[in-house]
C-alpha cells in the first residue's frame, strides 16, 4: 500500500465507524444489486473542514495531501457561511478529488473568535511541520487526534449560535466531514442523482433538502445530494454529553461534457465529464450538518 492509500483507509475506517449511513447505503446498494462489494464504489471526493487561524487551516492541512501529488485547483467562497475552499486534483484517476473548506475566523464576532483562539491558541506551531509525511500511520494518528482540549458545551453552543460551522469544527476536528458516492457509472436506473435518491428514500434514508435535493450547476454539467447528518452523542469537557451532528455521505453525478457528447459510451473517461466543484451546490452540501437539516439543536 502507499502513503496515501494508508492515509486513505484510515480515514474512511474511521468515517465508516462513526458514520452508520455509510454502512447502510453500501448495504443497500449490495441488496439492490447495484454493486457486488464496497469496493466497486467510485469515491468522487472526500471533503474537510478547517479553521482559518494562524498555524492552522487550509494552508497547513493542505500540505499532506500536496505531499501526496494533489494538485491545487479552483478556489470558492461562501460569503454569507463566511468560508472559503479549494478543491485538489489526485495524482491519479483511483484516488478520490479532495474538498477543504475553511472557516474566515477573522471575519466573526469578537466573542466567537476569542472562543475559537481559547482553543486554537493551544497550537503554538504548523502541527503537519513536524509530522513525517512518509510514514503514513503517523499522518493517521495526525488526522484523528486532538490538536485542542475537548471543547466545553457552552462553548459549543454559543459559537453553533453564530457559525454552525465553527461549532462542528470545534468538536469534530479532522475527521472525514463526507465521502462521495459518484453516480454516473452505476447502472442505468440508479446513474443519475434524481434516480440515486428515488433509491435511498424508498430505503429510508434522509436527504439535505436546502435548495431542493438535488444541486445543480448552472451548466448542469454536475449534479449532487446528500444525506441529512445523523446525530451522535459528543462527549464535552467535564463529562457533559449533547447530541450534535456527526457526518453525512453525499452522491455525485458528472455528465459528459457536450465536445464529448458523441463519443460511444464505453470510451467514455473521467476526462470527459465535468470537473471540479460548485459554489452553489457547495453553500447548500454545507447544511447538511445545520440544524435546519437534522431538525436538531
Ligand atoms: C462541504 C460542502 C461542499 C461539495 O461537494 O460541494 C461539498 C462541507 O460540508 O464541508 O462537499
Ligand atoms: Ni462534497
Amino acid at each position: 500500500m502507499t502513503t496515501l492509500e494508508t492515509v486513505l483507509d484510515g480515514l474512511m475506517s474511521r468515517y465508516q465507524e462513526r458514520v452508520p449511513d455509510v454502512s447502510a447505503i453500501i448495504d443497500a446498494m449490495i441488496a439492490e444489486g447495484i454493486i457486488l462489494r464496497a469496493s466497486d464504489i467510485e469515491n468522487d471526493h472526500i471533503a474537510f473542514r478547517t479553521l482559518g487561524v494562524e498555524h492552522l487551516g487550509i494552508q497547513s492541512l493542505e500540505k499532506i495531501f500536496l505531499h501526496y501529488g494533489y494538485t491545487k485547483k479552483d478556489y470558492y467562497h461562501f460569503p454569507e457561511k463566511k468560508l472559503d475552499a479549494y478543491w485538489y486534483a489526485p495524482p491519479a484517476e483511483k484516488y478520490p478529488r479532495i474538498f477543504i473548506s475553511e472557516l474566515r475566523v477573522k471575519d466573526l464576532s469578537e466573542p466567537a473568535q476569542t472562543i475559537i483562539k481559547s482553543y486554537t491558541g493551544e497550537v503554538k506551531s504548523d502541527p503537519v511541520n513536524a509530522l513525517d509525511l512518509n510514514d503514513g500511520t503517523a499522518v493517521d494518528h495526525f488526522l484523528h487526534s486532538a490538536l485542542w482540549r475537548t471543547p466545553t458545551l457552552s462553548d459549543y453552543q454559543v459559537l453553533a449560535a453564530e457559525s454552525e460551522y465553527a461549532a462542528w469544527v470545534i468538536y469534530n476536528r479532522y475527521y472525514l466531514n463526507h465521502f462521495t458516492i459518484s453516480v454516473h457509472n452505476l447502472k442505468p436506473g440508479y446513474n443519475t442523482v434524481a434516480d440515486f435518491n428515488a433509491f435511498l428514500e424508498k430505503r429510508g434514508f434522509r436527504l439535505n433538502d436546502s435548495g431542493g435535493k438535488i444541486k445543480t450547476s448552472p451548466d448542469k454539467g454536475l449534479l449532487q445530494s446528500s444525506t441529512v447528518a445523523r446525530m451522535i452523542e459528543a462527549t464535552f469537557a467535564g463529562d457533559e454529553k449533547h447530541a450534535i451532528a456527526g457526518s453525512y455521505v453525499e452522491f455525485a453525478e458528472r455528465r459528459v461534457l457536450p465536445q464529448f457528447a458523441q463519443l460511444p459510451p464505453s470510451e467514455i473517461r473521467r476526462e470527459h465529464r465535468r470537473e471540479g466543484f460548485e459554489a452553489n451546490n457547495a453553500d447548500k452540501i454545507f447544511e447538511s450538518t445545520y440544524a435546519a437539516q437534522t431538525g436538531k439543536q
